[in-house]
Parts: structure tokens; C-alpha cells; sequence
């Protein structure tokens, strides 16, 4: 880092801690955001652990550093609290894939099957469903229905993986997270072969021809899990590259080796510690979800939450 870039950093670094008190906030932020900002947030985590760890907290302003439906389901499941996203343009495309109308339609084409909505979605599509999932609780959630026949949306690719572990019948939406899409099995077989002795472990948003060749399958919580846990040494990481940042920052004597270059989310990246202090400075830019939606999606939420793991 040059000097200039670290002057500038502690810049913000002293205005967002001076700004944080004044305006009683925290600050939480995505496992795939920049290492910069991560290490500045009162938590990190997936988009579940920190709407929960908003709810659970004691704070009236919440800066949420990820991308627009994480920092919604943080204003759901906390409706009194300020919830503020610093780059409102920081979307998620796999959600964008599928609208509340669509879903509509699916359904009335399948009107017995139950509906399962990836946590990677518009609170309107999630007061459509009956139940949320997130990739740690997805195949439970599944196994939690009575309905034997369920529509699983937005993503494709964790619905494929999910059939894979169980029984039920699952009806597919055509969605899919580019970034874990652009991942290839001869992306893995090369790492693989660059690195023979790492263990591989995925996201479960990747296309099944690349989690066949992993040896886990995890949710971002789950690698940072299993990373603290292993024996192994060196792993090769299949999702996005803000996660390598916090397993090397947690486990410095292992080696992890982000799977392909080709992991990094836009999205993820447009908050930068710039961004994250003019939210505090100005206020901005908060996240709120009209009653009706929110009561809806927030019943789908509380769904999953009942759901052991
Ligand atoms: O739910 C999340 O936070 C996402 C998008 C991925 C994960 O596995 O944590």
C-alpha cells in the first residue's frame, strides 16, 4: 500500500470511529467486502448472521456493507432500527433474476408445491414464499416441509445441489450468481494440480460440475468454520474473494488459495471506507420495506429461523 493510500485510509478510519459513537451506529459487513472494510465493521459474517446480529443488537443505526437484499433483510427482521446501506446502487444480480410476478406465475402452475426462496432475494419475492433458506440451512429447510414437491428460487445452482441431498422434488428457477457461474471444473483440476496437497472447498452457488471435484461443500459461515477447525494446511476456496481476506487474516499459519481470479463480485466491492463514512456523516442511504411486504417476508424469514441445523 503506498502512502498516500494508507494516509487516506486512516483518514476515514478516525472519521468513521468518531462518527460511530456520535451516532450510537454499527457497523456490519459481508464476508465478500474488502479486507479494508471488514476491518472496520463491529461484525462480519453471511447476509443471516448479521440481520440477526442487527436484531440482537443495542444500537439505533445499523451501516450495513454488502450488497441491497442483505441490508433489507436486516430492516425486516428490524423494523425500528435505522438500517443504512452506503452504496444503494450495490445490488445482487442472482435476486434481480427473478421478479414477484414470476414467481406468481410459477405457482400457479405448481399450486400444491411449497415455495423455498434463497435468502438472495427482493423482500417482495420473499413475501411470495413460505420459507427462506440460506446455502448453511438449505437442504434442512427443504427436509422441514411437509409438501413433497417445492419451488425453489432464485438459484439453480444451490436448488441442483440441495437435490442432490435429498429425497424431495424440487422445481427449479433459471437463476444463477455470475460470479460462482463463471467458475469452471478446469478452474478447480488446475488449482488442484498447483496446489496437490489443499483440500478443496466450494460455494454451494457453483455450477455442480465444479462441486463434484470439492471435498466440502459450504455456506461462507460454514468454510470460516471449517477453516478454524481443519487439520489440513492449505485449502483451495471456491467463492468469492473477500472471504479468503478474513480465513487468512483468522488463520495465519494455513494457506488458502481463492480458487480462480475470476471470483470477485462487482457489487461487493463498490463499498469502500469513503463510502462507508459519508453514510454516517449524511445519514444515508437508509433501507426501509413498505408493512405489508415486511410483515409477509418477515413471517418466510421466521420460517427458516425455526428451522434446526
Ligand atoms: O447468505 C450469504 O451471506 C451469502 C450470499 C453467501 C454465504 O454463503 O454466506
Amino acid at each position: 500500500m503506498s502512502r498516500e493510500q494508507y494516509r487516506d485510509d486512516q483518514f476515514y478510519i478516525d472519521k468513521i470511529n468518531r462518527l460511530r459513537e456520535e451516532r450510537k451506529a454499527i457497523i456490519l459487513a459481508h464476508n465478500y467486502q474488502r479486507g479494508e472494510v471488514q476491518d472496520i465493521a463491529d461484525f462480519n459474517g453471511d447476509s443471516l448472521a448479521l440481520s440477526r446480529e442487527a436484531a440482537r443488537v443495542d444500537a439505533e443505526v445499523i451501516v450495513f456493507c454488502g450488497v441491497h437484499f442483505m441490508a433489507e433483510s436486516a430492516a425486516i427482521l428490524s423494523p425500528r432500527k435505522t438500517v443504512l446501506i452506503p452504496v444503494p446502487e450495490a445490488g445482487c444480480p442472482l435476486a434481480d433474476m427473478i421478479t414477484p410476478q414470476g414467481l406468481r406465475e410459477m405457482k400457479k402452475r405448481y399450486p400444491t408445491a411449497s415455495v423455498v426462496c434463497y435468502v438472495n432475494s427482493s423482500a417482495q419475492v420473499k413475501a411470495e414464499s413460505d420459507i427462506c433458506c440460506t446455502s448453511t440451512n438449505a437442504i434442512e429447510v427443504v427436509n422441514s416441509l411437509e409438501s413433497n414437491q417445492i419451488i425453489f428460487v432464485p438459484d439453480e445452482n444451490l436448488g441442483r445441489y440441495v437435490a442432490t441431498q435429498t429425497d424431495k422434488e424440487l422445481i427449479f428457477w433459471k437463476g444463477s450468481c455470475p460470479t460462482h457461474y463463471r467458475v469452471l471444473p478446469e478452474d478447480i483440476l488446475k488449482a488442484k494440480e498447483k496446489h496437490p496437497k489443499a483440500k478443496v472447498v466450494v460455494h454451494p452457488e457453483c455450477r455442480l460440475g465444479v462441486i463434484m471435484l470439492a471435498d466440502e461443500v459450504l455456506s461462507t459461515g460454514g468454510i470460516v468454520k471449517f477453516a478454524r477447525q481443519t487439520d489440513v494446511k492449505e485449502v483451495i476456496v471456491g467463492t468469492e474473494m473477500g472471504l479468503v481476506y478474513r480465513l487468512q487474516k483468522e488463520n495465519p499459519h494455513k494457506r488458502f488459495y481463492l480458487a480462480t481470479e475470476k471470483l470477485i463480485c462487482p457489487d461487493m466491492k463498490l463499498t469502500t471506507l469513503e463510502k462507508v463514512a459519508n453514510a454516517l456523516e449524511r445519514m444515508e442511504h437508509r433501507v426501509t420495506v413498505p408493512e405489508e411486504v415486511r410483515d409477509k417476508a418477515k413471517r418466510a424469514l421466521d420460517s427458516m429461523l425455526e428451522v434446526e441445523v
